[in-house]
């Protein structure tokens, strides 16, 4: 037996990348502590981690490739399992044309740096448009709002929370979510420092959530009204004269604009929408605009909801005319080791809008992609185009996008279907062949997305912990094969030559990076805060800031005709908006088959306002029937004042009932899904992404 060692390396489940400090002997866990060391997470980690440990031993989790014959699974070799995946797509491709074939990216892809790096040339060799993944179900209007403004998609402007006085969080829980579209490890601690250093933090969301408690304010919002709070805001900042005069408004365009729109939205009209009262607005705006930094974060809430694009587009508008874009304790823009976004301007892709529509709804493709929420239609509908097969990377489009049973029935009518999963779960049991993948402690990590998005400038590379058996693949080893198959063409780097070809174009050279300089730094190096960059980090062509694009003035008259319709509104049965939540020991729809993860209470339940419970009668603890235009679902509820009146709160990523999976711990701690009740129809139309927040609902108390 070995003698027991420490490995050091960075979690890959969520967008924290804390630094683990893992004690192992021969190919045995031991413990799996945070690493005090890393610059980042400060030795800060949660229950997630330690459930790598589970990941990595789950008996359930597939190792070699899998076929499903006309019944059951069989094991198949790679060769041939390669061989069937790449005449199987050419096959559909010839008969049907090169868009027949559709593929969908989940949220573990940019968790992983094979699949970052690999997915791109993959998916030219594939060279279809029907391209989705979890963005529309997720990010896509921050996308949408940092294109539209500052040129580049991924452009995204990070709250320097570490220096900031005040703190505004609307539509995000990262107490419990950890973060997003901002890396900061240890959140809830970085939170209360700014609250120890005197400053504020305000928190707008339909619950009273963990992040709620931990702040100094909260205010109730009702579902999908934010974009009226933020035009609000705006407006008592520009009557008051509360904007701020500096950089920002030097390099700007549509200043004035901002200005004249913002008048017809004084907190006196929209407080009754959004059900804040008028002097909490104007308090919140002044407060806002006079604290001397000050950033607002918006999040999950505010970009899964029908007016998506505007909320981020306005919140991007109200860190600028504060003059708390680009500056210390504000919203701020990194630049990391390897920086993506900066590599675009030698070669590469700013992102992209309604350059081609789809097929069935004609929506607009977004940075080469199409919404999520419209791949049901393009199986299901027939005719010229038609997708007939479909790859599935690293996703559960059916626990995780609007609609699952009508996914599910047109994931069952392909002619054929290929993921590339650890699992056999609710989506990949449609799968004619599995690829499986290594993952967590098996896989070397960089973390390329997420380093774009830190509140720090970090860089860190995480070698494998176990190396993979004979019989396992990398993702990236899989991709690669398959492109090469596909397109004739071999790509002779591998990943770690990537990556170093990548690093020769850091910012940073003390010391001079290269992935073999990064091993001899096993708990990352630091590069320190982020900088002001504004001009010369915009990507529009002028290198101004685009306040106002006409996208967005235009998609206001969509927000005034719901205006119209919210003031009209008659009651009716479906008289609840349901919003979603996350949990700490869960991560969306796929870290259910660890035990130390499920174990305790049921999370699946739906939370319910008391008097909302007493006017329906219910009792705690039982079970309704939550009906939406699309389905129907049945759930247990909680009944807690933390929730607002007419609001019901059920979290997404569950219901692993469904037949034919192979997660026996998931499969034994079910749940219900979400997504039966969410539609397809229900989207922010401006950006594509889907509207999960206040959907309306009707709820019946379950007899049975
Ligand atoms: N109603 C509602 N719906 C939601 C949400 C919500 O809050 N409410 N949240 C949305 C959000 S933010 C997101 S990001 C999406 C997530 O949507 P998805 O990404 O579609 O779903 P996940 O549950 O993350 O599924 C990840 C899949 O990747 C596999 N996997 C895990 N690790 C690896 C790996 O290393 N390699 C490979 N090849 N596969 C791997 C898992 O087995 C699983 O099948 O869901 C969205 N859907
Ligand atoms: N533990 C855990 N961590 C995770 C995940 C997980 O599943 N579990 N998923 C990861 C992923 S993929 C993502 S994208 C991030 C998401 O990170 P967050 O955005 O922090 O995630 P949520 O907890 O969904 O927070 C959304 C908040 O918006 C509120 N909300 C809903 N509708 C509205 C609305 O109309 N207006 C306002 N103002 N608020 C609204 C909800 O009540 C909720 O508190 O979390 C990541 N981290
Ligand atoms: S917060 Fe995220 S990155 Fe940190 S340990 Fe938990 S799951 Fe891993
Ligand atoms: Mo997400």
């Amino acid at each position: 037996m070995e003698q027991p060692k420490t490995h050091y390396r960075t979690c890959n489940l969520c967008e924290a990348m804390c630094g683990l400090e893992i004690k192992y002997q021969d190919k045995k866990i031991i413990s799996i502590k945070g690493d005090k060391k890393d610059p980042l997470s400060n030795g800060h980690i949660c229950p997630k981690a330690t459930a790598l440990q589970d990941l990595f031993e789950d008996p359930d989790r597939l190792k070699i490739p899998i076929k499903r014959p006309e019944k059951g699974w069989v094991s198949i070799s790679w060769e041939q399992a390669f061989d069937e995946v790449t005449s199987n797509l050419k096959r559909i491709q010839k008969k049907h044309g090169v868009n027949s074939i559709a593929s969908y990216r989940g949220n573990p892809t940019v968790h992983n740096t094979g699949l970052t790096l690999f997915a791109g040339s993959f998916l030219q060799s594939i060279g279809s448009n029907q391209v989705y993944t979890a963005t529309s179900v997720d990010q896509l209007p921050h996308h949408f709002a940092s294109l539209m403004m500052f040129g580049h998609y991924l452009l995204f402007p990070i709250p320097d929370i570490d220096r900031t006085d005040f703190m505004l969080i609307i539509g995000g829980n990262p107490a419990v979510s950890n973060g997003s579209t901002m890396t900061a490890p240890d959140f809830s601690n970085r939170l209360k420092a700014i609250k120890k250093r005197e400053g504020k933090v305000v928190v707008v969301d339909p619950r009273f959530t963990e992040t709620s408690k931990i702040s100094n304010t909260h205010h109730f919002i009702k579902p999908g009204t934010d974009a009226l709070l933020l035009l609000g805001m705006l407006s008592v900042i520009f009557e008051e004269d509360l904007t701020s005069e500096g950089k920002i408004k030097e390099i700007s365009k549509g200043w004035e604009t901002i200005q004249e729109l913002v008048k017809s939205y004084s907190p006196e009209i929209v407080s009754e929408y959004i059900g804040i009262e008028i002097e909490e607005i104007k308090n919140l705006a002044r407060q806002f605009a006079k604290s001397k930094t000050a950033v607002c974060y918006g999040r999950f809430g505010v970009s899964t909801q029908e007016f998506g694009g505007i909320c981020n587009w306005l919140i991007n508008v109200l860190n600028s005319v504060t003059g708390n874009l680009d500056s210390e304790g504000g919203a701020m823009f990194t630049n990391p080791a390897i920086d993506v976004v900066g590599m675009s301007r030698l070669k590469g892709k700013k992102g992209s809008f309604h350059k081609y529509q789809s097929r069935v709804q004609k929506l607009p493709e977004f940075s080469g992609e199409f919404p999520v929420a419209t791949l049901a239609d393009e199986i299901l509908t027939k005719g010229e185009g038609q997708v007939k097969g479909m790859i599935c990377i690293a996703g559960n489009p059916v626990l995780s996008t609007p609609n699952g049973k009508q996914l599910e029935k047109a994931l069952g009518s392909l002619e054929y279907m290929v993921a590339i999963d650890i699992y056999l779960n609710e989506t990949t049991k449609f799968a004619n062949i599995i690829l499986p993948t290594t993952t967590g402690l098996e896989a070397p990590l960089y973390d390329l997305v997420f380093h774009q998005f830190a509140i720090r400038n970090t860089a860190k590379y995480s070698e494998a912990l176990f190396e993979k058996t004979e019989e396992q693949k990398h993702d990236w080893e899989i991709l690669k094969e398959l492109t090469t198959r596909l397109s004739g063409v071999e790509n002779p780097a591998n990943l770690e030559q990537t990556l170093d070809y990548m690093l020769q174009f850091s910012a940073y050279n003390q010391p001079k990076l290269s992935v073999s300089e990064l091993k001899k730094h096993p708990h990352g190096i630091d590069f320190g805060a982020m900088k002001s960059q504004l001009p010369e980090r915009l990507f529009t062509s002028d290198k101004k800031i685009e306040l106002v694009h006409p996208l967005f003035l235009k998609d206001l008259e969509r927000l005034a005709s719901k205006m119209k319709l919210w003031k009209n509104e008659t009651t009716s049965e479906y008289n609840f908006s349901l919003i979603g939540r996350r949990h700490l020991r869960s991560n969306n729809s796929w870290m259910h088959n660890s035990r130390r993860l499920v174990k305790g209470r049921n999370r699946c339940t739906m939370l319910i306002h008391p008097e909302d419970a007493k006017e329906l009668q219910l009792k705690e603890g039982q079970n309704v029937r939550v009906i939406s235009s699309v389905g129907a679902i049945e759930i247990p509820i909680e009944i807690t004042e933390t929730i607002m009146k007419g609001v019901v709160s059920i979290p997404h990523g569950w219901g692993h009932h469904r037949k034919g999976t192979k997660m026996n711990i998931a499969e034994n701690h079910a749940g219900v899904s979400v997504n039966d009740l969410t539609d397809t129809n229900k989207i922010d139309q401006l950006t594509g992404n889907a509207d999960f927040s206040g959907m309306k609902v009707k709820i019946e108390a379950n007899l049975n």
